[in-house]
């Protein structure tokens, strides 16, 4: 999914690398190859624009162009910053230590909660949990089959009330996690076309009901930029824990997870790749970009 930015990347440290000593200039010359890229990657362009300034007042001090190898230095404070961005590797979910750990997945319409509750489950079930699964989209009818076709083909359950308030099936589901010894709780939550305040409310009425160790917000990668602006929000209005972004299968650019990432501060933990329910990977900063990590360019 990188692929192309770890490329460009690569193209740019050549060069520099090629240059022997480095001049301002070079290193400014640089950054505006290093911004094209990230942009062309669609990264969000304050997340851009930061990132370029902090690499470039780091790279232009005088102990790192009179040093014996300022371009290996440049690229490597490149690196730096850019795992930083990334934030490490934290695909962990937070497993309560008093059963069952909740986990409500949020997003917007078609993101693919629905599909990942699914993933997750398979997932952590591989761990030794027990999921229960609950269906909490009571608007569209089929979202209640959905998560139930799920549940057969995973041989586990899901929990459903009808069209009853969502606060209430959400509840009711804990309490039937606890009577029945599953230890891990995933509620499946509605989504929207965009975002406005009846769902928002809704969601913040679950999680102050049932208190869930993990808000995941589920993210299209496919929706580029908006992608920032949506995660924004729903970290503003619920406080999450991470990010899921699904789609990253496609042709996506990926930038979009770096922006999120910046914009919320909370780690991706999870990469959809794809639409069977084993398509769901840790995020980890080794994927990211892979060629330019792999051959140890700095
Ligand atoms: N290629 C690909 N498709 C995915 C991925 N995750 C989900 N999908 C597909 O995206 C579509 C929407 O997924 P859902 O899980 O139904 O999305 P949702 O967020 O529950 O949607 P609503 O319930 O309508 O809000 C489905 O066709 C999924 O198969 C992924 O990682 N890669
Ligand atoms: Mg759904």
């Amino acid at each position: 999914m990188f692929k192309g930015l770890g490329d460009r990347l690569e193209d740019i440290f050549k060069s520099l690398k090629g240059k022997g000593r480095l001049t301002e200039d070079d290193v400014n010359q640089a950054m505006r190859e290093v911004k094209m890229a990230l942009l062309e990657a669609d990264v969000n362009f304050k997340v851009v624009k930061d990132f370029v300034a902090q690499v470039k007042a780091r790279s232009i001090g005088q102990d790192v162009l009179d040093s014996l190898s300022p371009a290996q230095q440049v690229i490597k404070i490149v690196k730096d910053e850019l795992t930083e961005l990334l934030g490490g590797t934290q695909a962990k979910i937070n497993i309560s230590s008093k059963p069952p750990t909740i986990i409500m997945l949020v997003g917007l319409q078609g993101a693919g909660k629905t599909t990942t509750a699914g993933k997750l489950a398979k997932l952590l079930s591989k761990q030794g949990r027990r999921p229960l699964l609950v269906a909490g989209d009571i608007y569209r009818p089929a979202a209640i089959k959905q998560l139930q076709v799920l549940g057969e083909q995973l041989k586990m359950p899901v929990f459903t009330m009808g069209q009853e308030d969502p606060v209430k099936i959400a509840t009711s589901a804990v309490e039937n996690a606890n009577h029945t010894g599953r230890d891990l709780v995933i509620i499946d939550t509605a989504g929207r076309l965009h975002i406005n305040e009846e769902l928002m409310d809704e969601l913040a009425n679950i999680k102050s009901s049932v208190k869930p160790h993990e808000i995941l917000l589920v993210v299209d990668a496919m929706t580029g930029q908006e992608a920032v602006n949506v995660a924004d929000t729903f970290n503003q209005k619920l406080g999450l824990d991470g990010i899921i972004m699904t789609k990253l299968d496609g042709d996506a650019r990926g930038g979009a997870a770096l922006s999120v990432r910046k914009v919320t501060g909370c780690p991706i933990k999870f990469a959809g790749m794809g639409e069977k329910l084993d398509a769901l990977e840790p995020f980890t900063l080794t994927e990211w970009p892979i060629e330019f990590w792999a051959w140890g360019m700095y």
